[in-house]
């Protein structure tokens, strides 16, 4: 694969950190991950079972609306097409909502995203990272410790919730954080989706 700039994006290879309120702080008690909304059971998995699950490794370009692009970082993590194996989705679920923690609220981020553009190895909840110029290392708390989305590079990066708390499944497409604020619901860099 090429290495393509959208419209309108400069390349960094720095990884900027940026997000709205506090960093959330890890606790293995209190944390879970929650599968909800269009699913026939709905289930919670701790942060043990979540690493039990099979791993995928992918290198994903990342394109920030603020105009960064960053190429070639690979993740390491669970394809969300492995999670989808735990629950019995309904035939017209279309969307799902990825949630993150925002100022004391585990579910207080959110970005909405259609499922069948999730499928692949190129949507993962990831908790290790590596480029050219860094070794294998935890996602630090900053980036979304311990466990954040990183979603397929045809979606700008705030699609991407750091704190991963979970997954809603939908019938119908609803806006998350930043697309209430008027963000692109579809959010493509090619097309330079920005806003709405
Ligand atoms: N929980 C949470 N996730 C978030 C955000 C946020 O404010 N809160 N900001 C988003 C935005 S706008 C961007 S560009 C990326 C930045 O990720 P990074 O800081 O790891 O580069 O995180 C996304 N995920
Ligand atoms: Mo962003």
């Amino acid at each position: 694969m090429g290495k393509i700039l959208p419209p309108g994006q400069f390349e960094t290879e720095n990884w900027p950190i940026l997000h709205q309120g506090d960093v959330y702080q890890f606790d293995e008690q209190t944390w879970d991950f929650r599968m909800f909304g269009e699913v026939k059971k709905d289930i919670s998995l701790s942060y043990a079972e979540i690493m039990q699950l099979p791993k995928t490794i992918s290198t994903v370009d990342m394109h920030c609306v603020t105009t960064w692009s960053k190429f070639g970082t690979s993740f390491e993590g669970i394809a969300l097409h492995e999670l989808l194996k735990l629950v019995q989705v309904n035939r017209d679920a279309r969307f799902v909502k990825i949630y993150g923690y925002y100022n004391g609220d585990r579910f207080g981020y959110s970005a909405n995203m259609p499922l069948e553009a999730l499928l692949g190895d190129d949507a993962l909840f990831v908790y290790r990272w590596k480029d050219e110029n860094h070794e294998w290392q935890d996602i630090s708390p900053k980036h979304g410790y311990p466990l954040r989305f990183i979603p397929p590079a045809s979606f700008y990066l705030w699609k991407g919730s750091k704190w991963a708390s979970g997954i809603r499944f939908m019938k119908d497409d609803e806006a998350g954080f930043w697309e209430e604020l008027g963000y692109s619901m579809t959010a493509n860099p090619y097309k330079e989706e920005r806003y709405r």
